[in-house]
């Protein structure tokens, strides 16, 4: 039983971990979403994003999400901007490196609302997303390949060997999620 459960705490681990490679879901903000006065740098702060991750703003209808340049995000000017988005909830692909900037276009939402917040995203690393996944685990976690070794002794049923990089992470997933199936039997039984 207790290694049962041992085996199991790995699994979720190593879930977490292969969870980790498909990148992050942020929301902007993760208490108060998309509104008036939040300090998003203050949300910001600490925060890592990498290439691979989203920025989801969910936000009241009366609200939108406005791209635009640096120039225009330091002056709050609306009036030509990248891209315009509305309807409540909006995410953005961070598929690139560099600082984006995003503002609400309503009136003073910006200049007196404090609408308004900067991403700057760097390359992705395998290391410091496995980190941000797992802040509280003392030692790093092993990286992908091995979660994939280990992935590949699992029982019947689970997913036979990935023909490319790209769909790696999404077969150690399956794999995974088969293992933490076994472990709950086994613990079952
Ligand atoms: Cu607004």
């Amino acid at each position: 039983m207790k290694a049962s459960s041992g085996a199991l705490l790995a699994v979720i681990a190593v879930a977490a971990l292969a969870t980790t490679a498909l990148g992050m879901n942020y929301t902007v903000d993760d208490s108060s979403g998309w509104d008036t006065y939040v300090n998003y740098d203050e949300w910001t702060a600490g925060k890592t994003f990498m290439v691979g991750d989203n920025i989801e703003f969910k936000y009241e209808p009366y609200h939108n999400v406005l791209e635009v340049t640096k120039e225009d995000y330091a002056s709050c000017a609306t009036g030509n901007p990248i891209s315009t988005h509305s309807g409540g909830d909006t995410t953005f692909e961070l598929t690139e490196t560099g600082t984006r900037y995003f503002v609400c276009g309503i009136p003073r939402h910006c200049t007196n609302g404090t609408m308004h917040v900067k991403i700057t995203t760097v390359a992705y690393d395998a290391a410091t997303a496995a980190a941000i996944e797992a802040p509280s685990s003392a030692p790093l976690p092993s990286p992908p390949a091995d979660v994939y070794g280990d992935a590949r002794a699992a029982p019947a049923g689970a997913p036979t060997s990935p023909k490319s990089s790209a769909s790696r992470y999404q077969h150690t997933s399956a794999a995974v999620a088969g293992l933490a199936f076994a472990a709950l039997v086994a613990i079952a039984a």
